[in-house]
């Protein structure tokens, strides 16, 4: 049974990925971060069927910021493959915290890739670098295509990603960059600008919400289903050689029309619902990314069964039932009391 440790399991792709690695028979074990309040939502679900599906899942307390901590997980487990995929993920708010994003997501990659060296565990490594990196350089964006950053969330990328091919060429390590595009679904965080949107359609429709406030609408993303990206992370580790990798549709659309195309799905006009705020503009933009995928596709295999439309669908069903539940739940709690 391989043995596969992920950092970040409690995110967006680390729930996915979870799922994806216990459906093929790994044992996983996930970082999961202290916090005040509960933070395992998106893995939650997973734990119900542990005993019922035999599944071998475990959590782990940990900090990218504690080498000790990495090095003592790493020489434990034991893994076979690791995927490092842990990070202060908000670009807009890496211009408020730089420090703590570069030290989570630069310096927190090379303490893991210290921890592999030092520990001399034979493991596989998966980097979870990002279209970020190209910034400013005019798409469309392949493996062979200059960084520019535009962020402190960028720039630590940067850093990450030739930490890592350094430590391929240096030790020899089997480590991998996926550079992958933009990547959505429901399980994205509230603050990001496609499930934003997407709650904001589904309140606004409810008649919870009037106003829905956003900053650069003329921004341009490669948007693609988090549940593919992740297979293509998995594809990575299971080739012979380590290499670097873009990953994206290769289709790119304007915020403009991720929010149209929402309100749309609930027969709305955006037009009727949008406000500009200057608070969302950013220090720095990145104006376009548009994924050349050419090499995940020929020498993967790996294609993207998702299409923009299908994906904000998704996204606005999911929020739209999550929200009438809620409604529901309180409607629910509301008649108890008063019975
Ligand atoms: P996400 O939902 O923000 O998840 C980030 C994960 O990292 C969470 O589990 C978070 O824990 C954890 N984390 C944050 N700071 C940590 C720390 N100091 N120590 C330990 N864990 C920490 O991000 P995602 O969308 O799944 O993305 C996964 C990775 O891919 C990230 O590295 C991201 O930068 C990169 N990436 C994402 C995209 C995309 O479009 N989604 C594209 C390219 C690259 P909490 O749950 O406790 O916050
Ligand atoms: O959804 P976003 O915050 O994602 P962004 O900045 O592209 O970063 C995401 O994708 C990267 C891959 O390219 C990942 F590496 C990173 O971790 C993260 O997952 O913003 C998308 C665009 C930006 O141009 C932003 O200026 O939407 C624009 N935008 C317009 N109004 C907004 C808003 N973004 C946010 N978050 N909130 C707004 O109100």
């Amino acid at each position: 049974m391989p043995r596969a440790l992920i950092t970040g399991c409690t995110g967006q792709d680390g729930s996915y990925l979870t799922e994806l690695l216990l459906s093929k028979g790994y044992e996983v074990h996930g970082l999961k971060r202290r916090a005040s309040l509960f933070n395992t939502d998106r893995v939650d679900h997973i734990y119900q069927d542990l005993h019922e599906k035999n599944l071998r899942f475990t959590l782990h307390y940990g900090e990218l910021t504690d080498g000790s901590c990495m090095a003592t997980l790493l020489y434990d487990i034991r893994p076979d493959e690791v995927y490092h995929l842990g990070a202060q993920s908000h670009v807009r708010v890496s211009f408020d915290v730089p420090e703590f994003t570069t030290d989570v997501v630069a310096t927190g990659t090379l303490r893991i890739l210290e921890a592999i060296r030092r520990t001399g565990v034979k493991t596989r490594f998966y980097q979870a670098s990002s279209s970020e990196q190209f910034g400013s350089t005019p798409p469309p964006q392949s493996e062979t295509t200059a960084f520019h950053p535009r962020s402190p969330y960028a720039c630590a990328k940067v850093y990450a990603h030739n930490i890592t091919v350094n430590y391929r060429e240096s030790y020899g390590m089997h480590a991998s960059c996926g550079v992958l595009f933009n990547h959505e679904s429901p399980r994205r965080g509230e603050t990001f600008v496609t499930r934003k949107i997407t709650r904001a359609a589904a309140h606004v429709k409810l008649g919870l919400q009037k106003k829905l406030y956003l900053g650069n609408l003329d921004a341009k993303r490669d948007w693609g289903y988090a549940p593919d990206y992740v297979r293509a992370m998995w594809m990575m580790l299971q080739q012979d050689e380590p290499n670097d990798y873009v990953i994206g549709t290769g289709e790119a659309h304007s915020v403009r029309d991720f929010v149209e195309a929402a309100f749309a799905r609930v027969n709305l006009d955006w037009r009727d619902y949008v406000e500009i705020d200057p608070r969302y503009f950013r220090p720095a933009e990145v104006d376009y990314l548009l994924a050349d995928a050419t090499k995940a596709k020929k020498d993967l295999g790996w294609e993207p069964m998702v299409t923009f439309s299908q994906l904000v669908n998704i996204m606005v069903d999911a929020d739209l039932a999550e929200v009438e539940l809620k409604m529901r739940g309180g409607a629910e709690a509301v008649r108890l009391v008063e019975e």
